[in-house]
């Protein structure tokens, strides 16, 4: 398999609890390196461009206001198969429905604040990744 890259939110609820350490040693402990990190307070303009395919969705709007009310932590995360080992690791959009050992079981509060964002594929991880990083800010 090869190794590959994704992008990664530690979001509002996960960095309120100080919980970026605990977020990215599970992210460590499944074989993702981090290989760009950096915390930043995202603007409401660049929440709802990133969530724009959810706009049409009723959950939009909160969606928004909850990436926006408090820092992230927007990452590169690097290694084999790296899309879906860290979909793997994060667990179920719903933390109920999460399984044992994955972040949003573990960490998430609910559905909306599940502390974790992380790119469903490997074209929209590129993109992603690219709506936040420069080439150079990122050290493999
Ligand atoms: P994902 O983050 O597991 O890929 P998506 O369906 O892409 O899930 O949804 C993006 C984000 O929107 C979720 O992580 C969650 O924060 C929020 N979200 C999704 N569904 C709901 C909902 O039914 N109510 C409130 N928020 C939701």
């Amino acid at each position: 398999m090869a190794v590959t890259r994704t992008f990664s939110i530690i979001k509002p609820d996960a960095t309120r609890r100080n919980l970026t350490g605990a977020v990215t040693k599970m992210l460590e402990e499944a074989g993702l390196r981090v290989v760009a990190s950096k915390r930043i307070r995202m603007s409401r303009e660049q929440a709802e461009g990133f969530y724009a395919v959810h706009k049409e969705r009723p959950f939009f709007a909160d969606l928004v206001a909850f990436m926006i009310s408090g820092p992230v932590v927007v990452q590169v995360l690097e290694g084999e198969d790296a899309v879906k080992r860290n979909r793997d690791i994060m667990g179920a959009t719903n933390p109920a429905n999460a399984d044992a050992g994955t972040i949003r079981k573990e960490l998430a509060e609910s559905i909306e604040a599940n502390s974790v964002h992380g790119s469903d594929s490997e074209e929209n991880a590129a993109t992603e990744i690219a709506y936040f990083f420069k080439p150079e800010e990122i050290v493999g």
